[in-house]
């Protein structure tokens, strides 16, 4: 009788929650998919940023890593990261873990949050998690997630860590057993946790530190998600309160249910880069994405409203659970909420909740002051308030670096900077040409600021870049080709390049409407200091590549040597009385008045410089006009048939024309909407509802 009740209540409580039901589903058959016909997605993957494994976060990430790899089963880690350090500790620990450094980060290295969630969205586990690298979690996880597969529909799980001043624990030997620092003697799971409960503090702040989620189609939210950086602030609330306002899937808190413990509270703020936390662009970034996008300014939402909590029923390792959301129990517990049950106590859920939580419950309902207190205490600086309009000042928005360390910090060891110099009109294209060096793995360039609108969205995309002193108001479109802007513009470029040759670099100037298929820096080098080497603007392919005026100033290499830099002194000089761009002024000056000092087809040597400049093959580097290659049907190919290692954009004045010709011809690298750079891992699941 009593069976046949417990039946029928559960029964009752799975209809009650139509996104949270018991499916017929063994969790062994899960664990061996293809087995029948059905090929189901399988394992779990946890997904994590790391700072590079160098001081006292490295100790940290280490003994969080390895608490994961001890969970059962064992899942796949993979490290967003490309520093050295964070793929030597990978490869340490191969198989199970590895590194994922095809997603974006900012010029410091930091990741940045919209692209590791996209990441993790496309992953081809069952199961992923995402979370900060220096959470702790014990055993008692793999439970929560065997218990979140077991539901059928979408679910997105969050929890909030808690943090722990002291934690005096190691995990050592093969076989990943808890030590105790004090005495050296082994321990197991609930002496940690036991630990962590006592001495422990929540951290409800900053939204959840651990997302975990049933892949698949549906996304975490409706719309896109901004280029937060990772560890400056707001991401975290942002995505919750996105995935509570859309429901796109069941929220659940977890927070109960297991442990995820944050050794020390300085992890209220997570390391960052250099080891500052959140450097202050980056987090005056997020914060003006946060109130730009998304539903966080207006109706911010916190763990508070998540109407749906993931509870265990007791404290031993055999765990039962239930779902209670903020009322009532939904699903029962254990075979112990019998009682509860029939004692019906329906004015008060409470009662048939774990003992513990009870507990917990009451002390929010009569001490909620006290209770709040001492969490906002317990997380440092817990001001979900600071997402106030009148507080941001875009002023904040300025990368503290100038040129010259921007530069010392980006060019290679043999001091080769890329340099381009560009305008808002030119910011689509910007990014093309940003995420083509990412593929080519180039990370040596820094961007040059024509106005304001470019360099704060280039600081929001997390580019290393610098404004100009006095900044020109480039419109979009209105800056092309033969107006007075677009030669006050292009006269910019020549006087940047000069200021990085006195400096001391060798500069790769490149228009950032020249699509990269290959990285040129090698072949460009191999003519040697005393030489310039640049593009043909020889547009008629059987004339010599060295006529008058036809030395295209939007591509070429230029040696931080003295001859070089006196003849781009001179170069400056005559672009300042010219009514004309620069370009004339290269060939003027390099290869004299009418092309009296060209050598032969392909060469210019004008005793005034002593500077020799050397014109690249049309056939590698075609300009926009030549071999007719932009009519061709097929641009990309036609192209890499011939050799190309770059090709030139240009022999057309429009933007938007040259934004199109380029995406249709496959030369376009970058997603605007989803402001990422297109990836090979992107699959139809990437896309976010609109
Ligand atoms: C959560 O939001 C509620 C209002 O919805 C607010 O009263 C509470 O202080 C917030 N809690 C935290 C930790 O931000
Ligand atoms: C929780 O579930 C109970 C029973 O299904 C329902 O009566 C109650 O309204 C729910 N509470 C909330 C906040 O949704
Ligand atoms: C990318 O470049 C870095 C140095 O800039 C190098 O260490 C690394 O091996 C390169 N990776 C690939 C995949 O070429
Ligand atoms: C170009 O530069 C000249 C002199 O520096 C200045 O007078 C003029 O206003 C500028 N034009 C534009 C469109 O920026
Ligand atoms: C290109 O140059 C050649 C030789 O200088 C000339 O015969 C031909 O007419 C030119 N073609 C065009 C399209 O101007
Ligand atoms: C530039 O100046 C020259 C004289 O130095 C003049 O002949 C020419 O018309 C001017 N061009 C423009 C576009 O103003
Ligand atoms: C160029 O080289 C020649 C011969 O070595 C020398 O006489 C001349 O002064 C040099 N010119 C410059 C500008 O350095
Ligand atoms: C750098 C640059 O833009 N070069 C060329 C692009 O195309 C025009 C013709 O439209 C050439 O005259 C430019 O010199």
């Amino acid at each position: 009788m009593a069976g046949l009740m417990m039946l029928l209540l559960s029964h009752k409580a799975t209809q009650l929650l139509p996104a949270v039901q018991k499916e017929e589903r063994r969790n062994s058959e899960l664990q061996h998919p293809g087995g029948k016909t059905e090929i189901r997605k399988s394992g779990i993957t946890f997904y994590t940023a790391p700072v590079p494994f160098e001081g006292t976060e490295s100790v940290r990430q280490k003994l969080a890593i390895h608490s994961w790899l001890r969970l059962k089963p064992c899942p796949n880690v993979v490290l967003m990261g490309r520093h050295p350090s964070i793929i030597s500790f990978a490869s340490s620990l191969q198989p199970h873990v590895s590194v994922d450094s095809d997603i974006e980060f900012t010029f410091m290295g930091t990741a940045m949050f919209h692209s590791m969630v996209a990441r993790a969205r496309a992953s081809d586990s069952e199961i992923v998690v995402l979370l900060d690298p220096i959470l702790v979690l014990l055993q008692e996880f793999s439970l929560t997630v065997n218990k979140m597969r077991t539901t059928s529909g979408n679910w997105l799980l969050v929890a909030s860590p808690i943090s722990t001043s002291i934690f005096p624990f190691d995990l050592q030997g093969p076989s990943e057993l808890w030590v105790r620092s004090s005495d050296g003697i082994y321990t197991d799971d609930e002496e940690v946790k036991a630990h962590a409960m006592e001495t422990g503090q929540r951290l409800k702040c900053q939204g959840p530190r651990l997302w975990a989620w049933n892949t698949g189609k549906v996304p975490l939210h409706v719309g896109v998600m901004p280029p937060f950086v990772y560890g400056s602030g707001q991401h975290n609330e942002w995505l919750l309160t996105e995935a509570l306002t859309f429901k796109l899937r069941t929220v659940v808190d977890a927070s109960y249910s297991f442990s995820l413990l944050s050794p020390e509270h300085l992890t209220g703020q997570l390391q960052n880069g250099d080891g500052m936390a959140g450097r202050p662009w980056e987090s005056s970034g997020n914060t003006l994405l946060a109130l730009q996008y998304g539903s966080q300014y207006l109706r911010p939402l916190n763990a508070s409203s998540i109407p749906l909590q993931l509870l265990s029923c007791q404290d031993s390792l055999r765990k039962a659970f239930c779902f209670y959301n903020t009322t009532d129990v939904i699903e029962a517990c254990s075979p112990n909420t019998k009682q509860a049950h029939k004692s019906g106590s329906k004015t008060d859920g409470l009662s048939r909740l774990p003992k513990w939580f009870q507990q917990k419950k009451l002390q929010e309902r009569h001490c909620r002051h006290i209770t709040i207190a001492s969490e906002s205490e317990a997380a440092g600086h817990c001001s979900p308030m600071t997402l106030r309009k009148d507080a941001f000042k875009s002023s904040e928005l300025w990368v503290p670096f100038s040129l010259e360390a921007l530069v010392a910090r980006m060019a290679s060891p043999d001091k080769v900077v890329v340099l381009s110099v560009v305008g808002n009109s030119y910011r689509d294209l910007l990014m093309s040409w940003v995420c083509g060096l990412h593929h080519l793995n180039i990370s040596n360039f820094v961007v040059f600021a024509l106005d304001d609108e470019l360099y704060q969205f280039a600081v929001l995309q997390g580019l290393p870049v610098v404004k100009a002193a006095q900044s020109m108001n480039v419109n979009r479109d209105e800056c092309h080709f033969g107006t007075e802007c677009f030669q006050n513009v292009t006269k910019m470029k020549s006087r940047t390049v000069l200021h990085l040759l006195h400096l001391g670099y060798n500069v790769l100037f490149s228009d950032v409407d020249v699509y990269w298929f290959q990285n040129p820096m090698k072949e460009m080098m191999a003519y040697g200091p005393g030489t310039l080497v640049a593009q043909s603007d020889q547009h008629n392919d059987t004339d010599r590549a060295n006529m008058p005026r036809r030395l295209n100033s939007g591509f070429y290499f230029a040696w931080s040597d003295k001859a070089t830099i006196a003849a781009f002194e001179k170069i400056v000089k005559h672009a300042l009385t010219s009514n004309m761009s620069e370009q004339p002024s290269f060939y003027d000056t390099m290869c004299g008045f009418n092309g009296v000092y060209a050598v032969g087809d392909d060469q210019c040597l004008s005793p005034e410089t002593n500077v020799t400049v050397y014109f690249l093959d049309r056939k590698k580097y075609p300009n926009g006009a030549s071999g007719g290659l932009w009519e061709k049907p097929n641009v990309r190919e036609a192209c890499i048939k011939q050799g190309c290692i770059v090709l030139h954009n240009n022999w057309t004045s429009l933007r938007e024309y040259k934004v199109r010709r380029q995406r249709v011809a496959g030369l376009w690298e970058y997603d605007e909407k989803l402001r990422m750079c297109f990836r090979g891992w992107q699959g139809p699941n990437s896309q976010q509802l609109q």
